[in-house]
């Protein structure tokens, strides 16, 4: 009796973990929207209160005998997009909920239906239309949205948004990051307006291995009569159609090289794909339409592999010259959210000499991708699984897939992301492994086109020259990350002339992290700590070290940008930032980033795919 309560109670552990497949709307940005951008009415509640009186109602008093204790329309505003910590000095430490309203019209259409939609929100978000709870979201940085067809009213609506960013052991991160914790309707919120049936997600990728044949599905959503979607690539002349199947969903496969001629004119036979590449990031317009719906964007193809200890893009070993960033804004501080903002940190990647970003710790804003694809650098993209997590905690484990589910729904068809991570730095304990195991298994099932990785620790070996990488994670990666700090937290700068590197898989290595805090313009002796001379000779000694493992495939040192840190203390030289940017949070460029733009000049000269 009691083992079959026990295996019933472990079914339902088991059943809880496993997360429901990505019901979002594909490529926003190609639909018909109404932004909610803008000005916000808010509520800060450290006590919640808002939750049992009601806030969701949003009530005026009926009459003047009437006790209603909040007032929405003379409430302060923040804008939207935007984390609250940034825009009201009394909420720069606030952690904890905050409601936000605001009102808008809308005209109802006829065979529509309308969805509203969130970019992100972090972390809890508990959403009202109308004083009805549409639902709730939890996670702080991938995208959420509940259909309104019904519930959305032809003329004056209102939202209420409970967004709650108090820490918790059992969330994803947990409750210690070494970024700030930046609360609020982070990224856009808009209205999506899409035929009764549409397409509701789709990917479109070349098959795994392959540079001619084009692989993946399109999913409808709604009644559907006629059967048939259709691909069209009109760059490359290519037309497909095929049968959709009675859930909804149709399986893409074809080689353009076997596809016929429209029209049975040579003009119009299938061009060979031009593969995408950092020095070529070719883009083709790629229309899918099918039951009365059609959706447009720019996609391109290219294969990334592993042989050995080498990545291989379209079939060539490619070293990764990349950077570690934050979604902190430049200049202005803050969450990132604006267009401006990831131009100007992709574009100081660029400068740098990079083919290859690391967005960590979390997914960032979809803009980045999608800049990516079209300036030619490759992304490592992850999600917030950091540190220490509540590892056996099946609702923990949930909410990391979730992430990763929604991260790669959303960014599935951005030709620039090379890489899931599935965390960073996690502690080498046993029961961490499965819940790791499980993420990356997960992730290769969404998506098989991608590689998996992680950013490791690395271990100190007896000797006080060796460094060892043989966490047993590694055994179900694609590619190594590790993370070390020989010369900051670990020894000093001289150390990296002499060390050795034992990597117990043959697999390729990016060595995602290494760094040295300095603010700019502190100068000094190179072995003064907190000096840009200290930063550029570590970065120097570091490279030449680095150099000499053989299964080194790239790099993402840490980080292009001083960034908000809540663990950084020290008065006159971080006051709240993590120092270890290349570049200053006001974008002036320290000593370390013409010595690695140095080496990525030398490196680019390298025949690259
Ligand atoms: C790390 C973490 C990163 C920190 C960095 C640091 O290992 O992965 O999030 O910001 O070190 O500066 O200590």
């Amino acid at each position: 009796m009691r083992q079959a309560l026990l295996l019933v109670l472990l079914s339902c552990l088991s059943a809880a973990a496993e997360p429901q497949p990505a019901n979002l709307i594909a490529n926003v940005p190609g639909r018909t929207t109404y932004s909610l951008n803008g000005v916000w009415r808010t509520i800060v509640d450290p006590y919640e209160t808002g939750l049992g009186i009601r806030f969701y109602e949003n009530r005026k008093p009926r009459d003047k005998a009437d006790l209603v204790e909040y007032d929405f329309g003379a409430s302060p505003t923040l804008n939207v997009p935007g984390d609250w910590n940034t825009q009201r000095s009394d909420l720069f430490f606030y952690e904890g909920p905050l409601w936000y309203e605001r009102g808008f019209t809308y005209h109802k259409r006829e065979h529509t239906r309308t969805f509203l939609h969130f970019g992100a929100a972090n972390y809890l978000a508990r959403v009202y239309l109308n004083g009805t709870k549409l639902g709730e979201h939890e996670g702080g940085f991938t995208p959420f949205d509940f259909e309104i067809t019904n519930a959305v009213h032809d003329g004056e609506n209102f939202v209420v948004v409970e967004v709650n960013n108090a820490r918790r052991l059992d969330a994803v991160p947990s409750v210690n990051t070494d970024w700030w914790n930046y609360g609020g309707l982070t990224r856009d919120v808009e209205l999506v307006d899409v035929p009764e049936t549409f397409i509701r997600d789709y990917f479109m990728q070349l098959a795994k291995g392959s540079t001619s044949e084009i692989a993946g599905w399109v999913q409808f959503d709604g009644k559907r009569s006629r059967n048939e979607v259709t691909i069209e690539i009109p760059d490359a002349n290519i037309i497909y159609k095929t049968l959709i199947s009675p859930d909804g969903r149709a399986e893409i496969r074809f080689d353009v090289s076997k596809l016929g001629c429209t029209d049975n004119s040579p003009a119009k036979c299938p061009k060979p794909l031009q593969l995408w590449s950092p020095e070529t990031p070719k883009l083709y317009r790629v229309v899918i339409s099918g039951e009365g719906d059609r959706v447009e964007e720019e996609i391109g193809f290219r294969t990334i592999e592993v042989r050995g200890h080498e990545i291989l893009l379209n079939g060539k070993p490619i070293f990764l010259r990349g950077i570690s960033m934050h979604e902190e804004a430049p200049f202005r501080g803050g969450r990132a959210f604006s267009v401006e903002d990831d131009q100007t940190l992709l574009g100081w990647a660029k400068e740098l000499g990079c083919n290859f970003v690391r967005l960590a710790h979390y997914p960032h804003n979809p803009t980045v991708a999608r800049l990516a694809d079209k300036m030619g650098l490759l992304l490592w993209e992850e999600v917030p699984v950091y540190w220490g997590n509540d590892w056996k905690n099946p609702h923990t484990l949930e909410v990391a897939e979730e992430q990763m589910r929604d991260l790669i729904a959303r960014d599935k068809n951005r030709t620039a992301v090379a890489l899931w991570s599935i965390g960073n730095e996690t502690p080498i304990v046993p029961e961490r492994l499965d819940f790791l195991k499980s993420i990356a298994a997960y992730a290769r099932q969404l998506d098989s086109t991608r590689l998996i990785t992680a950013a490791l620790n690395q271990r100190k070996q007896a000797a006080p020259d060796v460094r060892e990488l043989d966490d047993p994670l590694g055994g179900y990666l694609d590619v190594l990350g590790i993370n070390e700090y020989i010369g900051w937290y670990d020894g000093r700068p001289e150390d990296c002339d002499h060390m050795e590197w034992k990597i117990a898989y043959d697999k390729p290595v990016i060595i995602s992290e290494f760094g040295a805090g300095a603010p700019f313009g502190n100068h000094g002796d190179a072995d003064a700590r907190w000096t840009e001379e200290y930063q550029g000779d570590l970065f120097t000694r570091q490279i030449t070290m680095l150099r000499r493992i053989p299964s080194l495939a790239g790099m993402t040192p840490w980080v292009l940008m001083d960034f908000h840190s809540p663990r950084r203390f020290l008065p006159a030289v971080q006051d709240f930032y993590n120092r270890k940017g290349l570049i200053s949070n006001r974008g002036q460029r320290k000593q370390a980033f013409y010595v690695l733009q140095k080496f990525y000049r030398e490196m680019a000269k390298v025949p690259q795919p």
